[in-house]
């Protein structure tokens, strides 16, 4: 089955997917296998893996250690060209579509999509919107791409539809990694109900009772990284879990 088609069946079975978005940077590789057991054991449903920047990390050698370890699905979420591994499960092939920066709506696409074909990897069409969090973040800096304003739901939901009139297969509403403030629900919810395609969100989310409220509001997916970067905040991998899957 293809990773789509496999986030397609927890979304309906489950009622909602629970990725968790691991730096390469952040995870030493000795902690993976720990770090992939109690996903596991948790109930998340699928890794993302990827930074704005990677500084110290082997990704292949990251990738193939977490495919050892895990049978989770191991999704591409990346920064740069230099992020697309044949060692992933599928890739988030990205557009910016929040921005007007040309380089990121098409033009990596053109340099990455060789490489892709080489290594077989599933594409997952994914319109990718910063949403203004408060202060400037990385992914805002390293796109030269403006956020929309948090306040303005209306244009998050035409972006949206654009994406899916244009074939995107979800669209990825995005606080930026560690935002002061998430992704408002009014925004989730006026995004998912207008353009009816799948929603993926995620930069902020601390607590749990916030990413069933994603859920509830109309996300299909919710990403936490940054939080679980800390080894102490392991152990509410569950309650995070448990609060996105609203069906169980
Ligand atoms: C960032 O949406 C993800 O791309 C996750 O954000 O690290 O703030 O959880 P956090």
């Amino acid at each position: 089955m293809s990773v789509k088609s496999s986030l397609n069946t927890i979304k309906q079975k489950r009622g909602g997917v629970y990725l968790v978005l691991v730096d390469p940077d952040k995870l030493p590789v000795d902690q993976i296998a720990g770090f992939t057991a109690i996903c596991e054991k948790s109930g998340v449903d699928g890794l993302l893996i990827g930074g704005s920047l990677l500084f110290n990390s082997d990704l292949n050698l990251f990738l193939t250690t977490i495919k050892k370890s895990t049978s989770l699905p191991a999704i591409l979420f990346p920064g740069a060209i230099s992020q697309v591994s044949p060692e992933a499960d599928a890739i988030l092939y990205i557009s910016i579509i929040s921005g007007r920066n040309a380089d990121h709506l098409i033009g990596k696409h053109v340099l990455a999509a060789p490489m892709i074909k080489r290594f077989n990897l599933e594409t997952i069409s994914t319109g990718y919107m910063l949403i203004d969090s408060g202060e400037k973040t990385t992914a805002e800096y390293m796109s030269t791409s403006m956020p929309i304003p948090r306040n303005k739901p209306e244009i998050a939901a035409a972006t949206a539809l654009a994406a899916k009139y244009l074939g995107m297969e979800y669209v990825y509403l995005e606080a930026g990694s560690g935002a002061k403030l998430h992704v408002p629900f009014e925004m989730v919810k006026a995004v998912s109900s207008y353009s009816g395609i799948p929603v993926i969100t995620g930069g902020g989310i601390r607590e749990p009772e916030i990413a069933r409220k994603m859920i509830q509001a109309g996300a299909s997916v919710v990403v936490t990284g940054n939080y679980f970067e800390n080894v102490d905040n392991w152990k509410r991998l569950e309650e995070f879990a448990k609060a996105v899957h609203i069906n169980e």
